[in-house]
C-alpha cells in the first residue's frame, strides 16, 4: 500500500525544520508500503492539487498530524481527501484532547475515519496492517491489559535514515536569493544545502505548567534514548553533510533537554567526545541554566541557541501559571551567563495573564533591553484543549472563543483577560512586536554584537530578519525586499565586514573559526 503522511500549513509561514512525527512513523512503517511525505509548510498544495497528488501517487491511505492551530486546515483537507475515498487517519496532541470532534462525535462533521490516541510509535505498524485490510477502527491508542494509555520506551528508538530520506523541500538556501547566495560564497559559505533537523532524545515533563500540553499528552515521567543512538544519529548527519557539500543543524525538540542535567551533561560529554558536534538550537528552561558547567558543555557542544520560556517579568503572573520555578530576578545574570559562552536566547513571553496591565509591553521591553541581545517572542495566552488552563476559564466563564481552533486567528485573545481588554493584550503584543524587530533595534543588537565572531553576527542579523515573519506576514518575495531594504545599514555592515575579513584580513578577524 502507498500511503501519504501529510501535515497542513499554518497559513502565515513557511516552515524552516521537518515535522519530525512524519519521519519517524515512515521509519516505522513496516516494510512493503512505500511512505510519501508532504509538509504543506514547504510545499502549498490546495485541497485539489492533494487529492491529485493521492491519485497520481496510488495512495491507500492518508495520515494527518496536527498542532491545535492547524486543525482547521487539517479538517479541511482531510475532508476533501474522504470525500475522494480515500481514508484518514488523524494523530498528534490535538485530536488526542478532543477526539470527538474528529470523528463527529459532538455534533460537527466528521473528518477522520480513525483518530490515534497520544503516542503513536508502538501501534502504527497495527494501523497500517489494519488500513491495508480495509479494517481500519475509529481510535487507536497504546493501552495496557487494564486498558491504561502506555507511554513508549525510547530505548528501542529507531534510526530515522535522514540520509535516505528526500529533505529538498526543507533546505533552507532554496528560498534565498541568487545575489545573496553569491556573496555567501564570497566569504566562503559556499554550502549547497542548509538544513535544521529535529532529533527528540527524551520526551515527557513533570513540570506541568497550567498553560501546556507536554504533561498531559507526553507524561510526567520522562524518558530518554541512549547516548549512543543520539549521538550516532548526529554522526550520521555529519556525514550527510559532507557528502551532500551543506550545511546541518540540529533542533533538539525535547521540551526540556536538562530536565536532568546529570543525563544532559552526560549526552553532550559523549557528543563533545565522538567529534559529533554540530551548531545546535534546544529548549531548556531558565531555572537549569544556573548550572555553569552545563552552560560550558552547551557551548562546547556546538549549542548557538537555546529557547528559555520565560512567559512573565512578574512573579504574580508566574505564580497564576504554576511556572513558579521561573525567578524574573535572575533572568538577566542566566542569559549574561549564556552569552559569555557565545550562547544566546530566544525569549518566549506570553502577555493576557491574570497580573497583566496596560504597559505590560514597554516593561518587558525595557528588562530585555538590558539583556544581551536575543529573540524575544511575544504570544497571548492560549487555552489550549484539555489543559488546566482551558478547564479553570472555562469554569469561570471567561472563554470567549471556546473553539477557538475552527476559527484559527493568530494573535487574537480568547479569553476575556482580568487586568486588561483583549483589544489592549493584543495591542501590547503588537508593539512588542514592533519594538523589538523594528530595523534600529536590529542595528543596535549588531552593534552589540561586534565583539562577537563573524558566523555568529550573520547567524544573528538572519534570524532576526527571519523572526519577525512569525508576527509579520513575510511570506511574499515584496515582503522580504520591503525587510532587507527597510535594515540595509544592517545588512551592508554585515557584508562589508564579511568582505574584509575574506580579502583584507586583520590579525585578529584571522581568529575567527571556520564557518564549515
Ligand atoms: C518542534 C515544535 C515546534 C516547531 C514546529 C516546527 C516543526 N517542524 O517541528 C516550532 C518551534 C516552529 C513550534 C512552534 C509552535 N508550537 Co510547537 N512544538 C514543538 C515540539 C517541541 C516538538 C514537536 C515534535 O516534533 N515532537 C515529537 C513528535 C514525535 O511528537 P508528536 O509530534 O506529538 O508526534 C507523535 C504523536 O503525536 C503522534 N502523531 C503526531 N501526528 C500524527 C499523525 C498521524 C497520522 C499519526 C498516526 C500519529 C501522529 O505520533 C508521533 C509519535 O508518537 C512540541 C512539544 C512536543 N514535545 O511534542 C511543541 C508543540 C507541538 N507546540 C505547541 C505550540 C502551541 C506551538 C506554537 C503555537 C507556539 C506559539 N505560541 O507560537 C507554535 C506554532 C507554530 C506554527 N506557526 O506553526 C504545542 C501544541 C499544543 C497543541 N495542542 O496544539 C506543543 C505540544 C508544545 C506545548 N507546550 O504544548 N513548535
Ligand atoms: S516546563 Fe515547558 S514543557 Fe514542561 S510543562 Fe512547563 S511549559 Fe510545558
Amino acid at each position: 500500500m502507498n500511503i501519504l503522511l501529510y501535515n497542513p500549513d499554518n497559513e502565515v509561514t513557511n516552515n524552516f525544520m521537518p515535522h519530525l512525527w512524519m519521519f519517524l512513523l515512515k521509519s516505522l512503517t513496516p516494510a512493503g508500503h512505500e511512505v510519501f511525505l508532504v509538509d504543506g509548510n514547504a510545499q502549498r498544495l490546495s485541497e485539489a492539487e492533494l487529492v491529485q497528488f493521492i491519485r497520481a501517487n496510488n495512495i491507500g491511505l492518508v495520515g494527518i498530524g496536527a498542532m491545535t492551530r492547524m486543525v482547521r486546515k487539517a479538517y479541511q483537507m482531510a475532508d476533501a481527501v474522504r470525500a475522494a475515498g480515500i481514508p484518514v487517519v488523524m494523530g498528534g496532541s490535538h485530536v488526542t484532547e478532543v477526539p470527538k470532534e474528529a470523528l463527529g462525535r459532538d455534533g460537527g462533521p466528521r473528518h477522520a475515519d480513525s483518530v490515534v490516541l497520544g503516542e503513536a510509535d508502538v501501534i502504527w505498524p497495527t494501523i497500517v496492517a489494519d488500513a491495508a485490510r480495509g479494517a481500519l477502527k475509529d481510535i487507536y491508542a497504546n493501552l495496557d491489559a487494564a486498558g491504561e494509555p502506555v507511554k513508549s520506551s525510547m530505548d528501542d528508538y529507531p534510526m530515522i535514515p535522514w540520509d535516505r530520506m528526500d529533505l529538498d523541500q526543507f533546505n533552507l538556501i532554496r528560498h534565498f536569493p541568487a545575489w545573496v547566495r553569491q556573496i555567501l560564497a564570497r566569504i566562503g559559505m559556499t554550502w549547497q544545502t542548509f538544513h535544521m533537523v529535529p532529533i527528540e532524545t527524551g520526551r515527557g515533563c513533570p513540570y506541568g505548567c497550567e498553560f501546556c500540553t507536554v504533561t498531559g499528552f507526553f507524561g510526567d515521567s520522562i524518558r530518554f534514548r541512549s547516548n549512543q543512538s543520539v549521538v550516532d544519529e548526529l554522526l550520521m548527519l555529519k556525514a550527510l553533510e559532507k557528502r551532500q557539500k551543506g550545511k546541518i543543524a540540529v533542533f533538539f525538540i525535547d521540551d526540556n533537554l536538562a530536565i536532568n542535567p546529570k543525563r544532559t551533561k552526560s549526552l553532550l560529554q559523549e557528543m563533545i567526545a565522538r567529534g559529533a558536534q554540530v551548531p545546535w538550537v534546544g529548549q531548556i528552561s531558565i531555572n537549569l541554566l544556573r548550572d555553569e558547567e552545563l552552560v560550558s558543555l552547551i557551548a562546547r557542544s556546538g549549542c548557538k541557541w537555546i529557547f528559555v520560556g520565560l512567559e512573565s517579568i512578574d512573579a504574580e503572573n508566574l505564580k497564576s501559571v504554576r511556572k513558579t520555578f521561573n525567578k524574573p530576578e535572575e533572568y538577566g545574570a542566566i542569559l549574561e551567563s549564556l552569552a559569555r559562552h557565545g550562547v544566546y536566547a530566544i525569549t518566549g513571553f506570553i502577555f493576557g495573564m491574570d497580573g497583566d496591565r496596560s504597559g505590560v509591553a514597554q516593561r518587558t521591553l525595557e528588562m530585555i533591553r538590558s539583556w544581551p541581545p536575543g529573540l524575544p517572542v511575544f504570544g497571548l495566552l492560549t487555552p489550549y484543549p484539555a489543559t488546566p488552563l482551558y478547564e479553570r476559564l472555562q469554569a469561570a466563564g471567561r472563554l470567549t472563543r471556546p473553539k477557538h481552533w475552527l476559527e484559527f486567528k493568530p494573535f487574537i485573545m480568547n479569553f476575556s483577560p482580568l487586568g486588561l481588554s483583549s483589544e489592549q493584550a493584543e495591542a501590547e503584543v503588537r508593539e512588542a512586536w514592533e519594538s523589538s524587530y523594528h530595523p534600529a533595534a536590529n542595528t543596535s543588537a549588531m552593534r552589540r554584537l561586534e565583539s562577537g565572531t563573524l558566523p555568529d553576527r550573520i547567524l544573528h542579523l538572519l534570524a532576526r530578519l527571519a523572526f519577525r515573519g512569525i508576527y509579520f506576514p513575510q511570506m511574499r518575495r515584496r515582503d522580504w525586499v520591503k525587510v532587507v531594504f527597510q535594515n540595509r545599514n544592517s545588512i551592508l555592515k554585515v557584508i562589508s565586514q564579511a568582505l574584509r575579513t575574506k580579502f583584507w584580513p586583520h590579525p585578529e578577524e584571522l581568529s575567527v573559526p571556520p564557518i564549515s
